[in-house]
């Protein structure tokens, strides 16, 4: 740790660290949120398909969030649950254009809820879902989104969805502003 590191975390400045899961499927825009997220000059022009996964880092008002960004791919989801545990808030990214795997979306969406162990199941972990790429023309609206995926079930989590358009970067700050709202919440 640096000496300055050092220093606002004594006066009490620095930002206290949540680890925050990305899920969702492959292709649904886990990266390219997380990348609008950075501070432009940390962001990558580039993004590439993720592979098993990466750690990246961004900071809201008062938090300092540090994000595993899982692949979605078939291959690496059972990859997901060994993270679990890391987590404080879950952000769940679907394609709201893409109505055909919307049910693949809700399977990983019921697997990950239901998933055996202590991890997710009986812990009160905030869930933010981006309904995104919004500005597709087949794209369906986020309370659409919300009942093909029957977010209304969930009832012993809090969670939110916003409608977002990952590349214009729309609809990002307001789900980190309920992230960051719902995680004080359970730290004050
Ligand atoms: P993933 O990390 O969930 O697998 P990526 O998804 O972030 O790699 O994004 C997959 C593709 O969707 C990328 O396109 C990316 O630019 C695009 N994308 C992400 N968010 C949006 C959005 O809100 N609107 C639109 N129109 N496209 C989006 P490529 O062409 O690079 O595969
Ligand atoms: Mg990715």
């Amino acid at each position: 740790m640096g000496l300055l590191d050092r220093l606002s975390g004594l006066l009490g400045l620095k930002k206290k660290e949540v680890h925050v899961l990305c899920l969702g499927l492959d292709n649904s825009g886990k990266t390219t949120i997380i990348n609008k997220l950075k501070p432009s000059n940390a962001q990558s022009q580039d993004i590439v398909p993720t592979i098993g996964f990466s750690i990246e880092k961004f900071k809201s008002s008062s938090l300092s969030f540090t994000v595993f960004d899982m692949s979605g791919q078939g291959r690496y989801r059972n990859l997901w649950e060994h993270y679990y545990k890391e987590g404080q808030a879950i952000i769940f990214v679907v394609d709201s254009s893409d109505r055909l795997r919307m049910v693949v979306a809700k399977e990983e969406l019921d697997t990950l809820l239901n998933h055996p162990g202590t991890h997710i199941k009986h812990r009160r972990i905030p869930i933010l879902f981006f309904a995104n790429k919004m500005d597709l023309r087949d794209a369906v609206t986020s309370v659409k989104v919300s009942q093909l995926l029957c977010l209304e079930n969930i009832k012993d989590k809090p969670w939110h969805i916003c409608a977002s358009d990952a590349i214009k970067g729309e609809g990002l700050q307001e789900g980190v502003d309920w992230l960051q709202d719902q995680i004080q919440a359970v730290k004050t």
